[in-house]
């Protein structure tokens, strides 16, 4: 099932919230995803697969976003069942663009989240009314991905819609992504909570060597940037900056993996990196996507 919607509207919390553990990153900064990640459920009655996907955008600057942009319209069509995610009170273009998008006939349920935000319930009321006219009548589940109010309903009106099938993993599995890449993002996140406004968006990180030894691991990063300037802000004063990056995405490691991590991470300046497939293909974007 693919996880759909505008930046920012908390598809990769929902997610984290219905598999129990971060494995999507998450800020308060829209297009913090860049490719699909995929997560597992397995229940009782049926394993779920969700894709989570980057926020759907209709204007691309560089080829990432268009990698971001084709990994949410591949999504669409791969999955059996799409679950689209909005956030009250107002249908937003890209919402619509989205809906219009979908493939005839693939069935649809929405998600309207955030809604332990919204103070005045009222005004949910005529929202789904209008929701329930644009979307040919799916499923329309209020839900909190932040304090799970409401996935219980959503889960309920997902998997009638699912298809039988052989489950395709083991029912612990939470995701199907590798550790590396799993590393990497974790650093990613870390860059978008603690740098400014713009300077995550022009940062990719990729982890040039990952090893076992025993329990723990030792993996070895480096943070990509755009320009020269960036590299003494991500650095910091002393090199600060760059510590507390390294120590949060380890402590993340460390919890998601179940065993100690070394971590090493330093910065280096790539010019023009969001626009060259080659180093976008080495670090793994659309590979994973
Ligand atoms: N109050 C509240 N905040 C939420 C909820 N769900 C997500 N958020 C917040 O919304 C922001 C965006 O969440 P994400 O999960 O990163 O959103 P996303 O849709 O994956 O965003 P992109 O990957 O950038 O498209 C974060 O600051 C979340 O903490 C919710 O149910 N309630
Ligand atoms: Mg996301």
């Amino acid at each position: 099932m693919a996880i759909v919607g505008r930046p920012n509207v908390g598809k990769s919390t929902l997610l984290n919230r219905l598999v129990g553990q971060k494995i999507s990153i998450t800020s308060r900064k829209p297009q913090t995803t860049r490719q699909r990640i995929t997560g597992i459920l397995t229940r009782e009655d049926a394993q779920l697969v969700f894709l989570d996907t980057p926020g759907f955008q209709t204007r691309h600057r560089t080829a990432l976003h268009r990698l971001m942009s084709r990994s949410v319209t591949r999504s669409l069509h791969e999955v059996d069942v799409v679950l689209l995610v909005l956030e009250a009170p107002k249908l937003d273009d890209r919402d619509a663009a989205l809906l219009r998008l979908l493939p005839a006939g693939k069935p649809l349920v929405v998600a309207v989240n955030k809604i332990d935000r919204l103070r005045d319930k009222t005004r949910l009321l005529p929202f789904i009314r209008q929701l329930h006219d644009r979307s040919g009548g799916a499923a329309i589940v209020p839900v909190s991905a932040q304090t799970g109010s409401g996935l219980d309903d959503l889960l309920n009106a997902v998997v009638p819609l699912l298809p039988v099938a052989l489950r395709l993993f083991d029912e612990d599995d939470i995701t199907s992504l590798s550790e590396r890449f799993l590393a990497a993002e974790l650093i990613r996140e870390k860059l978008f909570r603690l740098l400014g406004d713009e300077l995550p968006y022009a940062m990719a990180v990729n982890i040039e060597r990952f090893e076992h030894h025993g329990t723990l691991r030792r993996i070895y990063a480096e943070i990509v940037v755009d320009r020269n300037s960036h590299k003494p802000m991500v650095i910091g004063k002393n090199g600060e900056k760059l510590k507390t990056v390294a120590s949060r995405a380890r402590a993340d490691m460390e919890a998601l993996f179940g065993g100690k991590v070394f971590l090493e991470v330093w910065v280096k300046v790539r010019k023009g990196w969001a626009d060259d497939e080659r180093t976008l293909r080495r670090m793994g974007y659309e590979a994973a996507g």
